[in-house]
């Protein structure tokens, strides 16, 4: 297999992540030269991704592959891969709510949609659950203006808001058919809405909920208890064996202490999310609304309406997100909409580590 050594990039912020885009065309077409050509680009396998562009953290060594979409009711598809820091591994097994923050800006750049006069809207098919998005920012003089004065937590200083709404989720909301469940003697509620998730009470774990993530990865009893559950909760969720993948995330609750609904702590997950992923929050907005779930007497629900604040480690995250029951009875995700923001950070060719030369780990 002969592998090409770089390859046309765009490095962008997407929402609190960061992460290199891709047109499909500019990457090899079988998975295995490509996922061979991100390992190098972004430095991995090592734990401080020195060699590449990867930021030495799951949040920062992410990919987005876009290109123009055979759906008629999406205008791109976006293909995101998680790239392994510390391990040789790409994997194509969950999708990721941040970097969809940058697709439709790059849509733009690279001339995939033509951009409005003012705004543009860019319905994505989101490859991993086939699920569509759509995503909406301005484009004065059509171009992209990543400047303005949107705030998200965890991003310093104020960039144009990018307005994503994800329509009805395709897959079931309670993917093991109850509102909550024990598993390894610990009450869950496993939703997905857009990212599957397992919500645990932090009391129940022993935790406040309020620690930093830095005190919570150092705690090693808790992370044997987090690997038992979850891998015991993806087998319930019909994930299969979870021990290698990224999905389910584990997010602990805790009451709010800030006047939003909850307090969350996001495994993802393995290592503590600094805030929270944008379809990990709509998973735990969708799951505090279930009648009989474990944010019951946790979770402060705001009376009306569907917009939730769900409080992270480096501040909130505002979502929109609502449930309805069927006529059976079971809960369904209404529609689920989130501001973020973008920024294109540097535009080229991306010079990968050359085929061959191992790292030193
Ligand atoms: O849940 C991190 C992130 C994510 C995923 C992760 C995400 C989402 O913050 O939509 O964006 O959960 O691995 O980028």
């Amino acid at each position: 297999m002969t592998v090409p050594d770089e390859a046309r990039c765009m490095l962008m912020r997407g929402g609190t992540s960061k992460g290199a885009y891709f047109l499909a065309e500019d990457l090899p077409a079988g998975a295995g030269a490509r996922d061979d050509l991100l390992l190098r680009v972004m430095g991995s396998p090592d734990p401080r991704q020195i060699d590449g562009l990867g930021g030495a953290h799951p949040l920062t060594s992410k990919v987005a592959v876009v290109s123009a979409s055979a759906d008629p009711e999406a205008d791109v598809d976006y293909l995101f891969l998680q790239v392994g820091v510390d391990r040789p591994e790409v994997s194509d097994r969950q999708n990721c709510g941040n970097l969809l923050a940058g697709v439709g800006p790059f849509a733009v750049e690279r001339g995939l949609v033509a951009a409005g006069d003012g705004r543009t809207s860019v319905r994505i098919r989101m490859v991993n659950s086939g699920d569509l998005a759509v995503a909406s920012f301005p484009t004065p003089g059509g171009r992209v203006d990543y400047s303005g004065t949107a705030e998200i937590s965890g991003v310093p200083g104020t960039a144009a808001p990018v307005v994503i709404e994800f329509p009805q989720g395709s897959g079931p909301l309670l993917p093991t058919g109850h509102a909550r469940d024990i598993v390894a003697d610990t009450p869950v509620t496993c939703v997905d809405n857009g990212m599957p998730t397992v919500l645990i009470a932090a009391a129940s774990l022993e935790v406040t909920g309020y620690e930093s993530p830095k005190d919570l990865e150092e705690d090693l009893t808790l992370a044997d208890r987090l690997r038992e559950i979850r891998l015991e909760a993806g087998k319930l969720m019909g994930l299969g064996d979870v021990e290698g993948t990224t999905v389910p995330k584990l997010s602990l609750l805790a009451a709010p202490l800030d006047g939003g609904a909850v307090m969350t702590r996001t495994f993802i997950p393995v290592r503590c999310h600094t805030s929270i992923g944008v379809l990990g929050a709509a998973s735990v907005a969708a799951g505090l609304r279930v009648e009989g779930g474990v944010g019951e007497g946790v979770a402060r629900l705001p009376a009306q309406g569907d917009r939730l604040r769900i409080e992270h480690p480096t501040g909130f995250l505002d979502i929109e997100a609502g449930i309805a029951y069927d006529a059976e009875g079971v809960p369904v995700a209404r529609r689920t909409a989130v501001v973020r923001t973008a920024r294109k950070i540097f535009d080229g060719t991306v010079f990968a580590r050359p085929a061959g030369a191992a790292p030193h780990v």
